[in-house]
């Protein structure tokens, strides 16, 4: 996700118009149905930039029967060519890209991610992905098989039907097309929350959408809180399938609600604590720069060999010092607010954490300014494996750096975790690379980069840290239900 450079890039809107603030089913706008609604902040400030309606169990209802009827045999959708869904999502894509300046800066006031960011890599990475799925329309094929007997069969990639996709606050709009590019070019119909933090820009997508030409019902978007909006899409009779990302502990009440309803089809993207391996013959410049890079998004945890620990640690605390924090909007600012004012406590309350048990803060720890929700970048070095702030999840500019000395010690305790999503190794020797890359347990090993995500590679985790994967071709599997067909023949022929 390299960034463009800042000089290149159209200026923000700095205060752009919340047009959607409703519950979107059958491509018409509503208020819920309960009259609800709920306050959306800017945490830059922790200003109330909106109130959005708050969808619940009957909106849910209302939604799914949408997506159902949508998806009748004989509807728009399920006798439109394939073909046709993917240039409706190439549609979109161009809409997005039409819209781009709008939606990241819209992104920046809700999320409070750097505008530069929003812009090179959340627009980019979402438009990409919705082009990635809609070449795939047209190219998911069954196969033919060379049954015993006389017979010929056949099998059918079919829409699995209803989706419910629930989606975090971290990569608002890149979560909606990484769970809305598979499930439309597939053919399925979908039923989405975004984060309660951050709901604004999967509103505008959704009005993107219908003006994009998807027939009503295939996508219905609902603004809402997990408990409420989330657990019914969960446990929802007519969802097929739910598709969830976030927490590790949402992920057991979404997998037990999908249990105790109807067994519909669950994939799950959850936490991490990533190990980041940083060997002594690696590129240092790069190493430190990937790794300071690293942490403004993902728990990771940072293990540096020993001949290099102390210069990693100093180079790493001189990059955190340098880090630009402030007005999101502002094309410099590489750090952002955190997202809410929960997020921000968690975070601080795990800097505590750290100094109580004993690790050594270099840097930051604190609070940055007296408004909205911004972070001092954080560099703690002689951190242990048992610390807390080595095995929980730190969602913030929070660097734990480990050191290491052998490559038997390394893979044991990079893999000592309850979490699987990623790991990274830092050297210039091929043997160690490929060596590591069978060796740690984790859905992607990025060597000598990280956070890469394309839509070509598929994504997600092992371990706890998820069931299934998004993108790439495989990302299709979960959207798809295969079909035999076999019919009786009066002679086979081979
Ligand atoms: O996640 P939640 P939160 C991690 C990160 C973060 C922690 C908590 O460590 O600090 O999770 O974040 C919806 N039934 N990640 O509290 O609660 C909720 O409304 C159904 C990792 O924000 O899991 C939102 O839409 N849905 C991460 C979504 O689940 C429910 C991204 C995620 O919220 C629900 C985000 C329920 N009972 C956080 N309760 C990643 N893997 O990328 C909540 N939700």
């Amino acid at each position: 996700m390299s960034a463009a450079p800042s000089s290149a890039l159209p200026s923000p809107v700095t205060n752009p118009e919340i047009l959607y603030t409703g519950v979107f089913i059958n491509n018409e706008w509503h208020n819920s149905v309960s009259g609800k609604t709920f306050p959306v902040y800017n945490p830059s400030t922790g200003e109330a930039i909106a109130n959005v309606q708050a969808a619940e169990k009957e909106d849910v209802n209302k939604a799914v029967k949408a997506a159902q009827n949508a998806f009748q045999l004989g509807s728009t959708w399920r006798t439109m060519n394939a073909s046709t869904r993917g240039n409706l999502l190439n549609r979109l894509a161009d809409l997005m890209e039409r819209d781009r300046v709008y939606l990241a800066s819209l992104e920046t006031l809700n999320n409070g991610k750097p505008y530069s960011a929003a812009y090179a890599a959340d627009l980019e990475l979402s438009i990409k992905c919705f082009r990635y799925y809609a070449g795939w329309a047209d190219k998911v094929q069954g196969k033919t098989i060379p049954v015993d007997g006389s017979f010929f069969a056949f099998t059918r990639h079919e829409p699995v039907g209803v989706c419910g996709q629930i989606i975090p606050w971290n990569f608002p709009l890149l979560m909606q097309a990484w769970k809305l590019g598979p499930a439309l070019a597939t053919g399925n119909t979908v039923v989405m929350k975004p984060a309660e933090q951050t709901p604004l820009t999967a509103l505008y997508v959704a009005e993107l959408i219908k003006e994009a030409g998807f027939p009503p019902g295939v996508v219905n978007i609902l603004p809402g809180y997990g408990p409420t909006a989330g657990a019914a899409i969960a446990s929802h009779k007519g969802v097929d399938k739910v598709a969830f990302t976030g927490s590790t502990e949402i992920g057991h009440l979404v997998m037990t609600a999908a249990a105790q309803s109807n067994l519909k089809r669950v994939t799950l993207e959850l936490g991490g604590k990533s190990p980041n391996i940083i060997f002594k013959d690696c590129d240092l410049d790069h190493a430190v720069e990937t790794a300071h890079f690293g942490f403004c998004c993902a728990g990771s945890r940072i293990f540096v060999e020993d001949a290099i620990y102390d210069e990693f640690v100093a180079r790493s605390v001189e990059r955190a010092r340098k880090r630009n924090v402030g007005n999101p909007f502002d094309l410099n600012v590489e750090q952002g607010p955190q997202v809410d004012e929960d997020q921000f406590k968690k975070i601080l309350a795990l800097i505590d954490t750290g100094k109580r048990e004993g690790a050594k803060l270099l840097t930051g720890g604190q609070r940055y300014g007296d408004r909205g929700y911004f972070i001092q970048p954080t560099v703690f070095a002689d951190v242990k494996d048992e610390m807390t702030i080595a095995r929980e999840e730190i969602f913030g500019p929070v660097q734990q750096i480990l050191k290491f000395s052998s490559m038997e010690e390394i893979v044991e305790r990079a893999n000592k975790t309850i979490y699987g999503l990623a790991a990274a190794v830092f050297t210039k020797d091929l043997d160690k690379a490929m060596y590591l890359s069978q060796a740690l347990r984790a859905g992607t090993v990025w060597i000598n980069c990280y956070d890469v995500l394309e839509a070509q590679t598929p994504f997600g985790g092992f371990k706890m840290s998820g069931i299934g994967r998004e993108l790439g071709e495989y990302g299709l599997q979960a959207y798809t239900e295969v079909k035999s067909v076999i019919v009786k023949m009066p002679q086979k022929n081979n």
